[in-house]
């Protein structure tokens, strides 16, 4: 193809994107920045001895200031909180960026090196294109099972492939954790594996940022991954706001699942299970494997660290180990959040599947797995997001919250009826 052609279509996608006055806008943070509530004022947090044990789900829409959260806007603090409470009690602290991130992207791969406070480290990723002229969005898939990325790169995105491992490895005491985040930030750190490879894939997006964009888009990225890789998906999506799809597969305890749903889930992981066999959440969640209830957020409030932003949890109902039913409360939970923010329309949940095999490759995912790409990394499509739960594995909500969703005005605190200043990006896309 020559450059005119390039060209002609070019000017056609633009067209039609001026003409389609419904077409959202990139589901990302509204500044585009890896967390965009990070300027909030957030009152001082609870010390873990004095928590209240709450039973059902805490509700997600009341601040740590007591009162609930009103508009839209209002989200953008309350998700704040959240992110500090959850990195306080479930995964550990994921710093920001650090001082200093360099790097490549070429065709085939990326190289990230990190320095900060005197230390560095360095990690690389591969990149496989799909076919056609770039510049392409991307998928980062963590771990080499379970994605389907042929399907990914037919749907028009690439895959960069992600070892995890080199961030964070499996296998090490807590009091002596290795990989690149740990040579940085002290091998000591009480930060869990799940978000040291969140804090990976959102060194690979600076990377991106800097690139100049002309291979690999950084502002149309998905993340995915199976089981701990799954677990991992959830966290890096849940904790940076540049991911506009995030794509969690069988990610069972110390993933979707919620804490206090498995506690009463048969056969599914036990929390003091999850948190020992691999220190994939923070230290600090060793004092509550016991007493989920005395945890200030849920995964449900995770999931809405997510909203309004591309989610399609994928789950396998027939093991059940991989606590699908908890993961199906979380998920409802979270699509409250969803629906509050107008954006119901972006939450999937996908369990009801045939094959039983740990992260097989299944065919009632791939036309949801492309629709998904279509529609928050590639701008096209008019894909609404649903629930299909599994019946065998499908919680209650109701038995779950003691809490109302809220209709929350669009102003920025001055009632329903001034119209959202934000510039692009928050404007929700499920409606
Ligand atoms: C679902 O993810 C985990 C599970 O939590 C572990 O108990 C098991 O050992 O491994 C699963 C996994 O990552 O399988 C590939």
């Amino acid at each position: 193809i020559g450059f005119r052609m390039v060209a002609l279509a070019l000017a056609a996608t633009l067209a039609a994107a001026g003409a389609a006055a419904t077409t959202p806008a990139p589901a990302v943070a509204a500044d585009g920045s890896e967390n965009e509530g990070a300027d909030c004022q957030v009152p001082g947090l609870p010390d873990a001895g004095s928590l209240p044990t709450v039973s059902r789900l805490p509700d997600p829409f009341t601040k740590l200031n007591g009162t609930r959260v009103t508009t839209k806007s209002d989200w953008r603090c309350r998700r704040e909180e959240i992110k500090r409470l959850a990195e306080k009690f479930v995964y550990g602290e994921k710093p920001a960026k650090p001082s200093s991130v360099t790097g490549t992207v070429s065709r085939t791969g990326i190289t990230v090196n990190v320095s900060h406070n005197g230390r560095t480290a360095s990690f690389s990723a591969g990149v496989d294109l799909p076919s056609g002229t770039g510049p392409f969005p991307a998928v980062v898939v963590l771990g080499g099972f379970g994605a389907d990325t042929a399907a990914i790169k037919a749907a028009g995105a690439a895959v960069i492939t992600y070892d995890p491992l080199a961030v964070g490895r499996e296998g090490t005491p807590r009091n002596n954790k290795q990989g690149a985040f740990y040579t940085i930030y002290g091998a000591n750190s009480s930060t869990g594996i799940l978000a040291a490879w969140a804090w990976g894939v959102s060194r690979i997006i600076d990377v991106l940022e800097q690139s100049g964009g002309g291979i690999l888009r950084s502002d149309a990225t998905g993340v995915t991954g199976c089981s701990r890789y799954g677990k991992g998906a959830f966290v890096v999506g849940a904790f940076d706001q540049r991911i506009a799809l995030t794509m969690p597969i069988e990610s069972g305890s110390g993933g979707v699942a919620g804490f206090r749903a498995i506690q009463g889930e048969s056969g599914a992981q036990p929390l003091s299970s999850a948190y020992s066999e691999q220190p994939w959440l923070g230290d600090a969640f060793g004092s509550f494997t016991g007493s989920p209830a005395r945890l200030p957020v849920d995964t449900h409030s995770v999931v809405g660290m997510i909203a309004p932003r591309g989610l399609f949890i994928m789950d396998n109902p027939h093991i059940d180990w991989l606590a699908a039913r908890s993961a199906s409360v979380a998920a409802l939970g979270g699509a409250e959040i969803y629906k509050a923010l107008g954006a119901g329309g972006n939450i999937t949940y996908w369990s009801a599947v045939q094959d039983g095999t740990h992260c097989a490759s299944r065919s009632e995912w791939r036309t949801p797995l492309q629709q998904n790409i279509q529609k928050f990394l590639l701008n096209t499509g008019s894909y609404t997001g649903s629930m299909r739960i599994a019946a065998n594995k499908s919680g209650n909500l109701a038995e779950w919250r003691d809490w109302q969703t809220p209709t929350l005005g669009d102003g920025d605190g001055g009632g329903d009826t001034t119209p959202p200043t934000a510039p692009s990006g928050l404007a929700a896309s499920g409606t």
